[in-house]
C-alpha cells in the first residue's frame, strides 16, 4: 500500500479520530501497524554520534594547528572559535540523523517503542579506520517511563570527549492535527577541558492527516561554551523565513552579552540542515560571504555497532523488544498487541513488586541531581556556570528558556536533572559496549 492508500484506509481514519481525546501520553495512542517502527526511543542518543569525525574533531584544534581547520577564514580570531565552529558544524551535521533519518530509511516518521524503566541501549563506534580517534562508546538508560525520559552518555577516552544528556517531550495536537513537541533536557559536552552546553529545540510533526509523518524543527537552540563563545540556531520550515524545509540560521557570538544587548554576529550560517549550509562573517568589508560550510547530503552516517541480541542483557533494547519488533515486521496486529502486553506486563508486576517491598527501581549508570538544593553559585559544576553565562533557567522548563522568559516565571518548582556516573559504569560487570 501506498501512504495515501493508507490515508483513506478505516484504520487511520480511526486513530485520527482517537487523537481527539489525547491525554498527552503518545504510549497510550493505538496506531495501525503500518506507523509503528520497531525501534525504541531509547536507541535515539546514538543519532548524536553518526558522524564520528566531527564528534571529535574539535578535540585536535589547538592553538598552533587552529587557522589550518577553517582555510575559510584566514583571520579566525582563536582557537576557541576554531573549535565553536566544529562544533557547529557537527551539531548541524546530526541534525539529519536526529530528524530525518527515519524519512529516509523508513519513507517516514513513524511511531518508535515506548522504553520500559531500565530498558538499555549500548553500542560502540570503533573507529577502526582512524587510528587517532580511538572508540566511541555510547549508553543510553531509560531513567523514567511515567513520563518517558533518556539518559544517555558518549564517550571517546582516548580523545577526552564527552557528551552527555537525557531527554524528554510534552506534545500536544493541534486542530489541524500537527502533532507540537517541546523538549525537555539538555546535554554537556566536554572536550577535554572546554564544556558546551547545548539545548535541543521544540520540533513538530507534520503530514499526520496524510498518514506520512515528518518532523520540523522550529524555534531555538543554544550552544554555550565556557570560552564565553555563543551559538544560537533557528529553525524554520517551508514557509517562514526562507521558504524551504529544514532551514536554519545560526549566528555565533563573542559571548551571551552581546547577543542578549542585540550586537551583531561574528558568523552567521545559514542553509538548510538537511543538505547546504554557508557561513559569512559579518565584518566590513565583508571578504567571507555565503561560503560552503556543510553539506549533509555528501557525508555519509557511520552506524554504531551494536551486539548481536544473543550476546545481549535481558535488559537491552533489542534484546527486550525482539518480539514485538519482529511482530511489526510482520505487521501482524494481533501479535504485536500479545508480545507488547507480555512486556507490559512483567513491567507492572516488577512495579507492584518494588512497591510492596517499598524499594525504587535502582538506575544503572545515572543520578538524578536537584539544582535547586545545589548552591547555584558553584561555578565548579559545568552545568550551573554554562547555565548562568547563557541566562539560562534551570528549573524543569522547555530547553532553552531563559530566565524570566514566560515557561521560567511559571511556577516549576523543580530543577532536577540526570548525569552520568562513569565509575558506575567502570564497575560495571553485566552489561558490555
Ligand atoms: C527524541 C529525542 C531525539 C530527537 C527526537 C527526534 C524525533 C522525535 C523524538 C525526539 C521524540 C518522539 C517523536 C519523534 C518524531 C516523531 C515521534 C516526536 C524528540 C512521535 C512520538 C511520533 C508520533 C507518531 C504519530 C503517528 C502520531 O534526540
Amino acid at each position: 500500500m501506498t501512504a495515501s492508500q493508507y490515508a483513506t484506509s478505516s484504520s487511520w481514519t480511526s486513530f485520527l479520530k482517537s487523537l481527539a481525546s489525547f491525554t498527552g501520553d503518545i504510549s497510550s495512542l493505538t496506531a495501525p501497524p503500518f506507523i509503528l517502527s520497531p525501534v525504541s526511543l531509547c536507541e535515539f542518543p546514538k543519532y548524536w554520534a553518526e558522524h564520528p569525525d566531527l564528534f571529535l574533531q574539535a578535540s585536535f584544534i589547538n592553538e598552533q594547528n587552529y587557522k589550518s581547520y577553517f582555510p575559510e577564514d584566514p583571520n579566525i580570531c582563536s582557537p576557541e572559535m576554531a573549535r565553536t565552529l566544529a562544533v557547529t558544524k557537527w551539531f548541524i551535521s546530526i541534525l539529519r540523523s536526529q530528524y530525518f533519518s527515519r524519512n529516509e530509511a523508513e519513507g517516514s516518521e513513524k511511531k518508535p517503542l515506548n522504553p520500559f524503566l531500565g530498558e538499555l541501549f549500548v553500542g560502540k563506534w570503533d573507529n577502526k579506520k582512524n587510528e587517532e580517534f580511538g572508540e566511541t562508546i555510547l549508553l543510553a538508560e531509560q531513567v523514567s517511563h511515567h513520563p518517558p525520559k533518556t539518559a544517555y552518555s558518549i564517550f571517546n577516552d582516548k580523545n577526552d570527549v564527552k557528551l552527555q544528556g537525557y531527554s524528554q517531550i510534552k506534545a500536544s495536537f493541534s486542530k489541524t492535527l500537527t502533532l507540537q513537541v517541546k523538549q525537555y533536557g539538555h546535554s554537556l559536552l566536554s572536550i577535554k577541558d572546554e564544556h558546551y552546553l547545548i539545548t535541543p529545540p521544540p520540533l513538530h510533526v507534520e503530514g499526520i492527516l496524510v498518514a506520512s509523518p515528518f518532523v520540523e524543527l522550529e524555534g531555538r537552540s543554544y550552544i554555550q561554551s565556557s570560552s564565553g563563545i555563543l551559538t544560537v540556531f533557528d529553525f524554520s520550515g517551508r514557509g517562514y523565513f526562507s521558504g524551504r524545509k529544514n532551514s536554519f540560521k545560526a549566528r555565533i557570538f563573542k559571548n551571551a552579552i552581546n547577543f542578549h544587548m542585540k550586537k551583531e554576529p561574528v558568523y552567521t550560517i545559514c542553509g538548510q540542515w538537511s543538505g547546504l549550509s554557508t557561513i559569512t562573517k559579518n565584518e566590513i568589508p565583508n571578504t567571507i560571504c555565503n561560503v560552503p560550510f556543510y553539506d549533509s547530503n555528501r557525508t555519509l552516517v557511520e552506524h554504531l555497532i551494536v551486539k548481536p541480541i544473543e550476546e545481549q542483557h535481558p535488559l537491552e533494547s533489542r534484546n527486550a523488544w525482539k518480539e514485538v519488533a519482529e511482530a511489526i515486521r510482520l505487521q501482524d496486529f494481533g501479535l504485536i498487541g500479545k508480545a507488547k502486553s507480555a512486556l507490559e506486563n512483567s513491567q507492572r508486576a516488577l512495579r507492584k513488586e518494588e512497591e510492596a517491598k517499598g524499594v525504587d527501581w535502582k538506575r544503572r549508570w545515572f543520578i538524578d541531581v536537584n539544582y535547586s538544593k545545589v548552591n547555584t553559585t558553584n561555578q565548579d559544576d559545568v552545568y550551573i556556570k554554562l547555565a548562568s553565562m547563557l541566562n539560562a533557567s534551570m528549573k524543569n522548563v522547555p530547553s532553552g528558556t531563559l530566565l524570566g522568559e514566560k515557561e521560567d516565571k511559571k511556577v516549576v518548582t523543580s530543577s532536577m536533572h540526570w548525569r552520568f556516573q562513569r565509575d558506575l559504569w567502570d564497575e560495571e560487570k553485566e552489561v558490555v559496549a
